[in-house]
């Protein structure tokens, strides 16, 4: 298995490693099909960020009722010699998903002498971007990328790494995305690579009034209308489908049952439409569930913490308590 770290000096030259283990590429097509075929009807967000998504994530993100970003771009900013002295020198951070250049740079300039970066990402193409960028403006950094699902565990064991403390770094509250079993296995995953003295940094949304989550889903200026209506466009792009999406409308919805926002595209009237020769109806008032955003308090989350053998030895939040970040340290007696 090792051979796998190929180096390819011209495409790399920048990267002290480029490790791909392959991950097999979603198949967007038996996803689609499975997820309509269910009732109620429902899509799974990994595949909202196409280029043209990710790009509307990026407006989602400066949005006046998205807070999630901002806040947690202040609370780290506020935090950094907090976690400069809990990680020490030479830490080596490795950060799942590698989405946001901002929020790994604000954790890189707050820590003293971070030995390395790891960068792990599905896209190939992606993360050796991102991940030449970081090498670029830290010269005393060994990077290295990593191609792989981080949902099915990380595995870390072979690589040439700076042997200081790791510090996974799970910004975003991409942990809400999960469903309780699947985050509880996501976090699982984590624990499993890492050795006593590793840390996890990790940001989880808040639960709040359902206004404020409301309107951080559903924006006046229709930003995540167009970011939710873009999965099926995409359906429509990529795998010919017909779905009429001026038909289908935006819609957020918080679920006191779960603790989360749901995302939804609701018929406006009857439509029968073809993805792949398969054709599918929708009823008028019938949604397609495309996204769940869990939200969390600092009990849930140390809860689903402990069930992993993790410590949640420090959480830090805004004023308004809007955004949290928690270490989290493997627990002694797990
Ligand atoms: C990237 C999953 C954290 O749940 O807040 C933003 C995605 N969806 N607006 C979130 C999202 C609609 C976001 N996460």
């Amino acid at each position: 298995m090792h051979d796998r770290i190929t180096g390819r000096p011209s495409a790399h030259a920048t990267l002290a490693f480029y490790d791909d283990q392959h991950p097999p590429a979603g198949d967007f097509l038996a996803d689609v099909l499975d997820g309509f075929s269910r009732t109620p009807k429902q899509l799974t967000p990994v595949y909202f960020y196409d280029a043209k998504g990710s790009a509307i994530f990026d407006e989602i993100t400066a949005l006046p009722e998205y807070y999630v970003t901002r806040t947690e771009l202040a609370i780290l900013d506020r935090i950094g010699p907090e976690l400069a002295a809990l990680a020490g020198p030479g830490a080596v951070v490795i950060e799942p998903g590698s989405g946001s250049s901002v929020k790994i740079r604000k954790l890189l300039n707050a820590l003293s002498e971070p030995a390395a970066y790891v960068g792990l990402d599905i896209s190939g193409e992606h993360l050796e971007a991102a991940c030449q960028e970081i090498a670029a403006d830290y010269p005393a950094l060994q990077v290295g990328a990593i191609c792989a699902d981080f949902t099915q565990g990380l595995d870390l064991s072979h690589l040439p790494l700076e042997s200081g403390r790791r510090i996974i770094f799970f910004p975003g509250s991409t942990i809400g995305n999960f469903e309780p079993n699947g985050a509880h296995a996501l976090l699982a995953g984590f624990r499993r690579a890492m050795r006593p003295g590793d840390a996890v940094l990790i940001g989880a949304d808040r639960v709040k009034d359902p206004a404020t989550l409301v309107a951080a889903y559903a924006d006046a200026q229709g930003v995540t209308a167009r970011f939710n209506l873009n999965l099926v466009e995409r359906i429509n792009r990529e795998l010919g489908g017909t779905i009429d999406a001026g038909a289908l409308s935006h819609e957020a919805v918080w679920n006191p049952d779960f603790n989360r926002i749901e995302m939804h595209l609701r018929a406006d009237a009857d439509q029968q439409f073809d993805v792949a020769g398969r054709t599918f109806q929708l009823r008028e008032g019938e949604s397609i569930h495309t996204e769940n955003s869990h939200k969390f308090t600092p009990d849930s989350f140390t809860s689903l913490a402990k069930s992993v053998g993790f410590d949640v030895l420090h959480t830090w939040s805004d004023e308004a308590e809007l955004f949290s970040l928690h270490w989290l340290e493997p627990s002694a007696k797990a």
